[in-house]
């Protein structure tokens, strides 16, 4: 071993040590880069997912049922765009530049969440959409919130502050649609019908064929598997679910007693990776969402950088 390969071993070691002993990395400490360039693309990916996730609920927000509900809507729909920022902001910590992720999402070449890319057939969706997929998204992110890197772990705890608002008014609608009249009922359980194995997707590619986990559990980015959480996921959900009435549609679904879960069917993952590589039913129209703010939203960069440079330029004179 050189000199140099041994100063590696040295970093890489007092790194991991740090990590084992709980004290959280943050930017501009010593990191392997392919810590640093896993990060970036969970991070930026996660980011792109808040974004894109406000449009299929924001559809909705003029056709609320009522003023209530298109209030809670409305602060549900701006809590994912600050999240958002949040991420951006973890991910530039990092290195990576904003302009980078934004061109990377709206070329379509950034990966975000396979769940956005399925349309909100009727109003029944916003419901199943806060309790299933921000219940899926807390599970998940409750476990980020112990992540090894301080800025995203430290993201993670507000967010998911806010994420269980999101669930508890989500829970709120489908336990009274599913109390409600026949039509309210049917709407809500043809919502699950629709909801439910996208969700289970959003956890990820089983541990064994889950190439990015191994590195991220070393590290201790995540501290626990994808099928765990989504086991962990599907034991609270189905007994509540059938609780109210609600069917799930899954005819393999099943208690084993031996090991107390609810054994679930095959997930389709072809059409998962048809929806992630772009050809889910939605991600065009996503897609040229994203472009079409991007794009009204230029004169407010130009603004705010003519501003900046303004500024500068005034205090070089000063
Ligand atoms: N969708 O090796 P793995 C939310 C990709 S936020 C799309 O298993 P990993 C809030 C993966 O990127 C929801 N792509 O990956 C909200 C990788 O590709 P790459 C988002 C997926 O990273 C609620 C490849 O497959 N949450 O919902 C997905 O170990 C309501 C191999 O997969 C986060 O992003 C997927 N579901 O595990 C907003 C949390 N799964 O990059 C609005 C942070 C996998 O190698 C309304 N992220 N892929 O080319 C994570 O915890 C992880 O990244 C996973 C995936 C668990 C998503």
């Amino acid at each position: 071993m050189d000199d140099k390969e041994s100063l590696y071993e040295e970093k890489l070691r007092e790194f991991e040590e740090r990590i084992a002993r709980g004290e959280k990395i943050e930017p501009g400490d010593w990191m392997p880069e392919e810590y640093r360039q896993q990060l970036i693309r969970m991070i930026s990916q996660h980011a792109h997912s808040e974004i894109v996730g406000m449009l299929p609920e924001g559809a909705w927000i003029t056709r609320a049922p009522n003023l209530r509900r298109k209030m809670i809507l409305l602060a549900k729909v701006q809590d994912e765009a600050g999240h958002g920022q949040y991420l951006y902001h973890a991910a530039e910590t990092l290195g990576a530049t904003r302009e980078e992720m934004i061109d990377a999402l709206l070329t379509g070449q950034a990966k975000y969440s396979n769940v956005f890319n399925y349309p909100t057939l009727t109003w029944a969706d916003n419901a199943v959409i806060g309790w299933l997929v921000d219940g899926a998204a807390i599970k998940n992110q409750t476990m980020l919130a112990q992540a090894s890197y301080g800025p995203y772990s430290r993201a993670m705890v507000r967010i998911c502050a806010e994420e269980g608002f999101h669930m508890k008014q989500g829970k709120e609608m489908v336990i009274k649609y599913s109390q409600g009249t026949p039509a309210q009922k049917a709407m809500v359980q043809d919502a699950i019908n629709r909801w439910w194995w996208p969700t289970l997707m959003m956890f990820g590619l089983p541990d064994k064929t889950s190439t990015n986990s191994p590195t991220l559990l070393k590290w201790g980015v995540k501290t626990r598997s994808n099928d765990e959480l989504r086991q962990e996921f599907v034991n609270e959900l189905v007994p509540e679910l059938h609780a109210l009435g609600l069917s799930l549609p899954d005819p393999d679904l099943h208690y084993d007693e031996a090991s107390g879960n609810w054994v679930y069917g095959q997930i389709n993952w072809d059409e998962f990776w048809q929806v992630v590589r772009g050809n889910g039913p939605c991600n065009t129209e996503r897609l040229a969402a994203r472009r079409q703010a991007h794009e009204d939203g230029r004169w407010v960069r130009e603004a705010v950088s003519a501003y900046a440079e303004k500024q500068k330029a005034g205090n070089g004179q000063g």
